[in-house]
């Protein structure tokens, strides 16, 4: 037995010796030492032995199993460590390897520069209001002291949905709903897209983007909307910009003037920029027509308002020197990458 003992050590150390992985030398303590094992065998004959030889040979079972244990242990973690070199030799990573470049998105210049307007009035105490772009009849004309047979309301401008609702011309609707809403004082301004039936080509496009400013409160004059709009513009075209002040006309303003910009290209001698003006147009705006205030409920009597209107693609074009509106709405990479 004693022989037999010392046989399963000699097989056991060589055949942990030889294993080479991790399930292979779990196999091999199943094998020697798990209940139905080698060692486990011997100890189970025991009972044939007489009472002095029992402990000795018990003794040296528990040996044999001992160092059968210590030597898969310790060839396990060999295992182990083996198969970690391994791993890390294999998946090494190369940190000098060029790296995938992440490509970043841009700003659209129309948001560039709304955001740069709204932040402009927002530092003079505007609020900023949006609203619906599909619109009823009543708060894109009607409240606008645009009557029904009024030229602007000509279904060759208009994209009319039914005979009450429509594809708003302005974001004075907004302008309207809000002064219907609040009392004043009022400071808003409102930005938005907007809808005409226009054939597309470099200058026109049946979608742009409006923002309307208007200030509603007692004593309103306007000396203010000149005073607003002289700082207005100074803060977008620079400390330097000079304005003027054209007669015009607007139905839902009285009176009314059209605003240009002195061309910062030739300081008004006239160059390919201006068109040979010396000035650029900017903005409409006037003092809110008495009427306009009326359908609002606001009692022209007591209160008086300015307000404005401007076209952002027109703004952002001079901006960038951009020469065709259609760029904005193509959304070719090659364009919007420049921004
Ligand atoms: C332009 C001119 C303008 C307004 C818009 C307005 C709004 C209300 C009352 C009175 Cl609620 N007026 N808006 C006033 C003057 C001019 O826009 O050339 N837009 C592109």
């Amino acid at each position: 037995m004693k022989q037999q003992l010392e046989n399963i050590l000699a097989e056991a150390l060589l055949e942990i010796s030889r294993a080479l992985n991790k399930e292979d030398v779990e196999k091999l303590k199943v094998k020697y030492c798990g209940k139905k094992g080698k060692v486990t065998a011997i100890l189970k004959q025991m009972g044939k032995l007489s009472a002095e030889e029992r402990p000795v040979m018990g003794q040296l079972a528990n040996e044999v199993r001992s160092k059968i244990d210590n030597e898969i242990t310790e060839k396990i973690k060999k295992v182990k460590e083996e198969e970690l070199k391994l791993r890390l030799k294999n998946e090494k990573i190369d940190v000098t390897m060029p790296g995938k470049r992440n490509n970043l998105g841009h700003k659209h210049p129309l948001s560039i520069v709304l955001s740069e307007i709204e932040h402009i009035f927002l530092s003079m105490g505007f609020d900023i209001v949006e609203g619906p772009e599909v619109e009823y009849d009543y708060y894109n004309f009607e409240a606008l002291n645009i009557p029904k047979d009024h030229p602007a309301r000509d279904t060759q401008d208009t994209f009319y949905i039914n005979d009450n609702i429509l594809l708003r011309t302005q974001t004075s609707p907004m302008q309207i709903r809000t002064m219907e809403k609040r009392k004043p004082p009022i400071r808003i301004i409102s930005p938005g897209r907007v809808y005409r039936c226009d054939e597309v080509d470099a200058t026109h496009s049946p979608v742009f983007t409006q923002i309307e400013g208007l200030v509603v409160d007692k004593g309103i004059t306007f000396a203010d909307l000149k005073g607003t709009l002289e700082v207005f513009v100074k803060k977008l075209y620079g400390e330097d910009s000079v304005i003027r002040f054209r007669p015009h006309h607007f139905p839902f303003t009285e009176p009314s003037a059209e605003v240009d910009v002195q061309c910062f290209n030739c300081q008004g001698k006239g160059c390919r920029i201006c068109k040979g003006e010396g000035w650029m147009e900017i903005l409409g705006c006037g003092m809110v027509h008495p009427k306009v205030l009326k359908n609002c409920g606001i009692d022209p009597e007591v209160y008086s308002g300015f307000a404005l209107g401007m076209g952002l693609e027109r703004v952002v074009m001079r901006r960038y020197n951009i020469d065709d509106l259609r760029l904005f709405y193509e959304n070719d990479y090659r364009f919007l990458e420049q921004f």
